[in-house]
């Protein structure tokens, strides 16, 4: 299902929030389903956000901690989720009617009105825990008029949560065509008007979100009277920006020049088996390392290694064409900072691509060209004195830049 979900609508993301009370796993399932190995966790105090790619489809699982300081937070995450996953801990029996009490608040929001209910009964390894058909009655959940699933699972042993997940497919298909049911006469009439975000309406214009609080103390100083007690909410942050602690803005600058045809999950491999080559080179040296003055001044972070070498390769002047009685003239200006990083990166991969020999992988060659420009040596660098150079050699032009 996920495989022909995935070739009608293209690469989609999902938003899925996730909540429970507090030691019920949440955090433990998260990173069960992006590392697909479990870890050990600590109570979560904000949030947790990770991409999870189940067959075609990106989910953008958020997890909030469930501590009951910060419940009252959860309602600033509703806006824009397709689905919720309601996290139990199915040994946890006489909190069952507080994790009830909580699920009816959530499902009962506006915002939550429309979203998908799945509900994982976790830690079901351990001895004399409630069955999910145990919780069904203790939440309540016969009542309810919406589609919902509860399922088994344990984060310590992961594999059921992987395939149980896929059942959010079916329903979020189901989802997506009534929604597009619902746009298309809008969208013929032309009525649909676009106000930064997509698929957003006419009518959202009128939208009467205000702004969440995001941090606790915020939260605690908040009086009785304040308007977010009452009116919707904006979500923390827009559904296509990151905080997750995989994401790197530098990165994925790189696998955004990199890409080609779209294929971003190759351009993703590449760069980590780079990392993996450099860090690999690195741990080498630090081993074969004889003093410690000598070891400190090796680096084996390879992130580190590639921001020196695109500040190293960074030029801070380009030449641009301006017309002037008829001739073309190359004139120097100053190199902007988002442009200078673009054209960093573009020289280390045209370097990577002119070096020899040709049939290492790419991934080999890209790792020794980020290492020599991080040295300030290597071809990369001299790609760089040759701009500078240029721009010395048409320095007689810089005035043409302001005299029209
Ligand atoms: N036996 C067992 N223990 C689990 C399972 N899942 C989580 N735990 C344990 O339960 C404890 C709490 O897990 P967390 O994932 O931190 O819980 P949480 O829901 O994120 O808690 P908050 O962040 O406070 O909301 C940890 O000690 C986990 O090791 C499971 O499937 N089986
Ligand atoms: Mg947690």
């Amino acid at each position: 299902m996920g495989n022909m979900f995935g070739s009608i609508f293209g690469k989609k993301h999902y938003r899925i929030l996730m909540l429970g009370l507090d030691n019920a796993g949440k955090t433990s399932i998260l990173y069960r389903l992006r590392l697909k190995e479990s870890i050990t966790t600590i109570p979560t105090v904000g949030f947790n956000v990770e991409t999870v790619l189940l067959g075609h489809v990106k989910f953008n699982v958020w997890d909030v901690g469930g501590q009951d300081k910060i419940r009252p937070l959860w309602r600033h995450y509703y806006t824009g989720s397709q689905g919720l996953i309601f996290v139990v801990d199915s040994c946890d029996r006489e909190r069952m009617e507080e994790a009830s009490r909580e699920l009816e608040k959530i499902i009962n929001d506006r915002e939550m009105r429309n979203t998908v209910l799945l509900v994982f009964c976790n830690k079901q390894d351990m001895s004399g825990c409630m069955q999910p058909a145990e919780i069904r009655q203790a939440l309540h959940l016969d009542k309810l008029n919406r589609p919902y699933a509860i399922m088994p699972c344990s984060a310590l042993h992961g594999t059921e949560i992987m395939f149980k997940s896929s059942y959010l497919i079916p329903h979020l298909s189901f989802q997506l065509k009534r929604y597009i049911h619902l746009t298309i006469p809008s969208l013929t009439a032309g009525q649909t008007q676009y106000h930064g975000q997509k698929n957003s309406t006419w009518w959202q214009k009128y939208d009467s979100h205000v702004d969440p609080v995001q941090t606790r103390t915020d939260l605690l100083n908040m009086d009785d009277l304040d308007e977010r007690h009452y009116r919707p909410v904006k979500p923390v942050i827009p559904t296509y920006q990151s905080f997750s602690c995989f994401h790197d803005p530098i990165i994925s600058r790189v696998v955004g020049i990199l890409l080609r045809e779209g294929n971003r999950e190759l351009v993703e491999e590449l760069i980590h088996k780079t990392f993996r080559t450099m860090k690999l080179i690195q741990i080498g040296k630090y081993n074969r390392a004889k003093t410690k003055e000598e070891r400190e001044s090796i680096e084996c972070n390879p992130v580190t290694l590639l921001k020196q070498a695109i500040k190293n390769v960074t030029p801070i002047v380009r030449l641009t064409r301006i017309a002037k009685g008829g001739t073309l003239y190359s004139v120097p200006i100053p190199m902007s900072p988002g442009r200078g990083t673009f054209t960093a990166i573009r020289l280390l991969i045209d370097s990577t691509h002119d070096a020899r020999p040709h049939d290492q992988r790419f991934w080999t060659l890209f790792a020794k060209e980020i290492m020599d420009a991080a040295q300030n040596q290597g071809r990369t660098i001299k790609k760089k004195q040759e701009i500078h150079r240029n721009a010395e050699l048409n320095r007689a032009y810089a005035h043409f830049k302001w005299q029209k």
